[in-house]
């Protein structure tokens, strides 16, 4: 277990980093994954909640949008008191508050801000729930193109997200190339391009590249229904290991092992799909 991310001593600060998502009610993606995590990675989470969904197993039957000045809020209040090492973009919804994330970013050398100094900052360009439910607004998919993604120090869409932004269906290691380079083009200094939705594969195979530097990331696929949040388990594990100085390769290296073994632990909960779950943390290491 050398690979896991060093723990503070009880009673010294942690290494902090930022989530900027929706709430999932039924506690498996969005802010409650990160912040699961987040704190079984060692990280001490802060959270600017974008939209709160009525949510279970089953599915989304409501969303609810934090007014976007609120989302700002939230953002600025703990960066400038707190600090934050790392930040991460989930569930966003709609286009004001795309805009709002961006600009409060920008101020505070969150992300690709074009300034010297900045907080890494990983956008998981969510678009809808793994039941097909839509989380992010029609009218805002330009908002997340235009603005957020150039602002990316890396993009983590899943292949569906990957498909609505770069209109590339990805089905072998040409598309996947080939959709990192439009992601690349959009703005984002680093994409990584799944390989966990190519059902095909006995292994998931994703591609990480800035456009100099190109890394083949193989690890063999966990089979399980239980799948829920495990793009945002990724996203969050990368964040956390930037957050301590890790490089971007680096990062989600440690990421994609992380969320492995949350696959592993994953579990059926109602009567839908369970949680990836980083409950293993818990038990002794190495058990
Ligand atoms: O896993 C993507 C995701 C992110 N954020 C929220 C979600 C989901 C998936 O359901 O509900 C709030």
């Amino acid at each position: 277990m050398d690979w896991l991310l060093p723990v503070s001593r009880p009673g010294e600060t942690p290494v902090r980093a930022l989530t900027i998502a929706g709430s999932d009610s039924g506690g498996g993606a969005g802010i409650q994954a990160d912040m699961r995590t987040m704190s079984l990675c060692g990280v001490h989470g802060c959270v600017a909640v974008a939209a709160v969904t009525v949510q279970n197993s089953v599915g989304v039957t409501g969303v609810h949008e934090i007014p976007p000045e609120t989302v700002a809020a939230q953002i600025r209040s703990v960066v400038t008191d707190i600090g934050v090492g790392a930040a991460k973009t989930g569930m966003l919804s709609s286009a004001p508050i795309i805009e709002a994330v961006v600009a409060e970013c920008a101020d505070l050398g969150i992300g690709n801000t074009g300034r010297g100094q900045k907080i890494p900052l990983v956008v998981d360009p969510v678009a809808a729930s793994m039941h097909g439910d839509p989380l992010l607004r029609s009218d805002a998919l330009d908002a997340l193109r235009d603005l957020l993604i150039p602002q990316a120090t890396i993009v983590t869409p899943n292949l569906d997200e990957v498909r609505l932004l770069t209109g590339i269906n990805v089905v072998d290691s040409e598309t996947q190339a080939h959709a990192a380079e439009k992601l690349l083009e959009l703005g984002a200094e680093w994409a990584l391009i799944k390989g966990g939705h190519l059902r095909s594969s006995a292994e998931s195979r994703d591609l990480l590249t800035n456009g100099t530097e190109r890394h083949e990331l193989t690890s063999y696929r966990v089979q399980t229904g239980n799948d829920h949040g495990g793009g945002d388990t990724l996203a969050a594990a990368t964040a956390c290991a930037l957050a301590h100085g890790y490089s971007v390769p680096g990062a989600v290296t440690f990421a994609k092992r992380w969320v492995t073994k949350c696959l592993e632990s994953a579990y059926p909960l109602g009567a839908g799909h369970g949680p990836v779950s980083p409950l293993w943390r818990l038990l002794p290491l190495g058990s």
